[in-house]
């Protein structure tokens, strides 16, 4: 098996281990992340770009998908978010020289880490086919070679167009008609790898894939449940949210496999108290949960509701539910050995989780890619979904599910339209608005596009953002498949593996990102984005772009659509790229919700999307009604002498870019090739703490997936379980180990064995 280039040098990887942390954020987070903004952006760019940050005339945080409270604050970030932005504002640059001097041969070599550290792509670069470098290419050069190598497939389908969900709605919307024009709605995301899961649960069950709280139903809640989810790290404005809902009189639970230390206790920077006192205690139960454990877990505490006296919500269940009696009968049945062994959780935890609920009247529970990347996260998340029903805790305040994205627009993109599978309702009105027939047939999602890459039917593989080889599961499998493409092609803002790991002939196109001024020949631009509890709003750059070259990415899909489609498209493309109003008149009369959408997303703070089950207790499903699901109880099996790996993120670390080789909270410092693993675990696998070994993943292909040289660090997970990182270990991750219906890697449940290490 060829080995992959590791995503931190070897040489400088050297994980040293200290003690986990027990406070998240605080002094020290302010200082590391002023430190790196300011080593990438120098003093002066650092304090104007940061105070920009979530502000009404500033720009959308590139960090995460959490909403901004509507009173602005002088600072609405956290140190991830400026991580975030130092890396997009930084004042390093790529040139033609640095192609010129580094052969692609020898980029593939580097790794994730260093290409990152390069800077910002400054103009567009080919690489030809047979060519040992990239050059400068034209933009007009440029979209031609696209265009010809669409023009030469038999069918639009031989092309993908995938999305990372930092790409603005105006850019997401002439991306998708661009797609469907062309005729295909081969349309893959990064959502596919990530909440995925979520939107089939709650389709399916509420009839609407986005949660149904804001940001004040946390501040009225009595219970929230964080499930599968590390805020302090991945989302840190969500700790100043839940020390407001603590302050407020709620209790919060979390469920995970690691004592995560922003789950326990938080040091809000904004506030004295914060920065120098011993902050607040944020978790009042911890379930140490083992990995896949919580369909088990919330079927316990259904069965626990459903045999109280006043535990159901009656009325709600006889007017909006559909399919009750079958749901309670099943869950009235589960069988407490089997939770037990499924969850590792005492029983007694899991009747005073019960008792919690019962006497609480408003009930929110939180997740993220802890509950949606497992085989069985579709009939996990509808568990979850039951749950809340069952006590009537969606559609009113304070109560609901809350599904915490990621990429900052990840959810507007699927508004938008980045779907491979749309709704005939969305296609309709595409088809009204600009009067072309959109291909109906369902397109490919991230996993579908590789086999078919791999395949060779999908030939030209074009991104919107992302880094897709290092993202995507089964690294092997899915460079080798890029490799077979005719034409790659990234629009990026920076350097990455996806450059490197290219089919015959690739472009990589330069573009403004959000920190970045826009301006057309009709004046400054700016785009909207839609958080995680769908609130639309503006997000305006104010940087001087690293180029005079750059294109914005409204821009570059325009110009491409002209000549790709030709000079008899009646699309005003040349309208779009330089007026996105106009883009959004066109917009607000084909999605539902976006009517005005050129007023109201002028208003400071923006506007709330429609959300039926959440405003009135109305919910499209297939039954008219709030659907209970029948989900079996099922749990990952793990072999004799196994343990199950989750692959997760690092504090310093914003997906496939690596900021740096720290894990503050965890206590791990100076390197990311570490393996997570309960001492008890260890002791009967022979694995000493700071030795290394290889992962091997085991799955029933019988292929060899082996992720070399992980150091062995002794650490409280939950028995059964281990944790590595991501993207080292993506090379684990079986293409076709997915979950059910919704089709997403299951990068929470990769069965590995451990061999004597291999070196790098
Ligand atoms: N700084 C920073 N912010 C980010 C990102 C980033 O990389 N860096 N990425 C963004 C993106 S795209 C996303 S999707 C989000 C991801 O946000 P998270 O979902 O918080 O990210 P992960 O690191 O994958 O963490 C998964 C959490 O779930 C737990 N977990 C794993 N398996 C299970 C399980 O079976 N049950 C339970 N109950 N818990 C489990 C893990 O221990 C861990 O705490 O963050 C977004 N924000
Ligand atoms: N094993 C494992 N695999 C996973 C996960 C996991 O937990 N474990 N998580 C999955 C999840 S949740 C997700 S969301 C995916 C993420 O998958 P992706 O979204 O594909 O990956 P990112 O690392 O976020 O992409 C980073 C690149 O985006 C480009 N970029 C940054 N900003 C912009 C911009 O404004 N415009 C444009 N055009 N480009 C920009 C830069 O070039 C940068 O290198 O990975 C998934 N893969
Ligand atoms: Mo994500």
């Amino acid at each position: 098996m060829a080995k992959q280039a590791p995503q931190s040098d070897p040489a400088q990887d050297a994980p040293r281990v200290g003690a986990p942390h027990h406070a998240a954020a605080g002094l020290p987070a302010v200082g590391h992340s002023l430190r790196m903004a300011a080593e990438q952006m120098g003093p002066r760019r650092t304090l104007a770009t940061l105070r920009k940050v979530n502000q009404p005339d500033g720009f959308d945080c590139p960090g995460c998908a959490w909403p901004e409270p509507g009173k602005t604050h002088t600072a609405e970030f956290c140190e991830n978010g400026a991580k975030a932005v130092a890396e997009e504002a930084t004042e390093r640059r790529i040139t033609g020289e640095f192609f010129a001097a580094h052969p692609v041969a020898e980029l593939a070599e580097r790794s994730g880490y260093w290409l990152g550290q390069q800077g910002r792509l400054t103009e567009p670069m080919l690489l030809d086919e047979g060519a040992s470098h990239y050059v400068p290419v034209s933009w007009e050069r440029a979209f031609e070679i696209v265009a010809q190598e669409l023009r030469a497939l038999d069918t639009a389908d031989g092309a993908a167009f995938y999305t990372s969900g930092r790409t603005s709605n105006e850019a997401a919307f002439v991306y998708q008609l661009f797609a469907r024009k062309l005729g295909t709605n081969n349309l893959p995301d990064c959502s596919n790898m990530c909440h995925e899961s979520s939107g089939s649960a709650l389709v399916e069950t509420l009839g609407i894939g986005k949660g149904s709280v804001h940001l004040k139903d946390l501040y009225q809640a009595d219970l929230i449940i964080v499930a599968g989810q590390n805020p302090g790290t991945n989302h840190p404005r969500m700790l100043s949210a839940l020390e407001r809902a603590k302050r407020a009189g709620a209790k919060v639970v979390s469920v995970n496999p690691l004592p995560e230390a922003g789950l326990e206790r938080f040091k809000n920077p904004q506030n004295a108290r914060g920065l120098v006192g011993s902050g607040t205690k944020l978790t009042d139960l911890f379930l140490q949960i083992r990995l896949g454990g919580d369909l088990a877990l919330f079927r316990a505490l259904n069965q626990l509701v459903l045999a109280a006296p006043d535990g159901v919500d009656r009325a709600f269940v006889a007017e909006h539910c559909h399919g009750f009696e079958e749901f309670a009968a099943e869950a009235a049945s589960t069988d407490r050995a089997e939770v037990l062994a499924a969850t590792g959780l005492p029983w007694e935890q899991i009747e005073e989780l019960g008792r919690m609920v019962l006497s609480s009247k408003r009930i929110i529970v939180c997740w993220a890619m802890g509950l949606t990347q497992h085989k069985h996260a579709v009939p996990t998340i509808r568990e979850v979904v039951n749950f809340l029903l069952l006590r009537g805790n969606v559609g009113r305040p304070g109560a609901g599910v809350c599904p915490v994205r990621g990429h900052s627009n990840v959810q507007g993109d699927r508004t938008m339209g980045i779907f491979e599978r749309p709704s005939a309702a969305f296609l309709d009105a595409l088809e009204r608005e600009f009067g072309f027939a959109p291909p109906r047939e369902h397109g490919l999602d991230t996993v579908d596009t590789i086999r078919a890459m791999r395949d060779g039917t999908v030939k030209v593989f074009f991104a919107m953002g992302g880094n897709f080889v290092a993202a995507s599961p089964d690294t092997a499998t899915t460079e080798a498949a890029m490799r077979r493409c005719r034409l790659t092609v990234h629009v990026s803002t920076k350097l990455n593996r996806s450059h490197v790991v290219t089919g015959a002939r690739a472009l990589i196109l330069p573009t403004l990102g959000r920190t970045d001024r826009d301006w057309t020949a009709a004046g400054a631009q700016f785009v909207s984005v839609e958080d995680s509890m769908g609130m639309v709003h503006s997000s305006r750059g104010g940087l001087r772009p690293p180029s005079e070259e750059l294109l914005s990415e409204v821009a570059i899909v325009c110009r491409l659509a002209r000549a790709a489609l030709g000079p008899q498209d009646d699309t005003p493309w040349e309208e779009f790229a330089v007026s996105y109003d106009t883009v959004r008149d066109r917009i607000s009369r084909v999605v539902p919700g976006f009517e005005e959408f050129n007023a109201k997303v002028r208003k400071p703070g923006g506007f709330a999307l429609p959300h039926g089950p959440r405003d009135s207790r109305s919910f499209p499903t297939a039954t008219g009604k709030a659907n209970f699901t029948v989900n079996p109880l099922t749990a990952p099996e793990v072999p004799a002498g196994r343990l199950l790996l989750q692959t997760l993120r690092s504090h310093d670390q914003y997906n496939t870019t690596i900021y740096g080789l720290d894990d503050r909270y965890r206590g791990i410092t100076g390197g990311r090739r570490v393996v997570l693993v309960n001492p008890a675990d260890a002791a009967e696998l022979g694995l000493a703490d700071g030795s290394y070994v290889d992962l091997v993943g085991e799955w029933r292909d019988g292929v060899e997936r082996r992720a070399p040289h992980f150091k062995v660090v002794h650490y409280p997970v939950a028995r059964g379980g281990a944790a590595s990182y991501y993207p080292e270990t993506n090379v684990l991750v079986p293409l076709d180990s997915t979950a059910d219906i919704s089709n997403t890697p299951t990068s929470k449940a990769v069965v590995v064995r451990f061999e004597a290490d291999s070196g790098l």
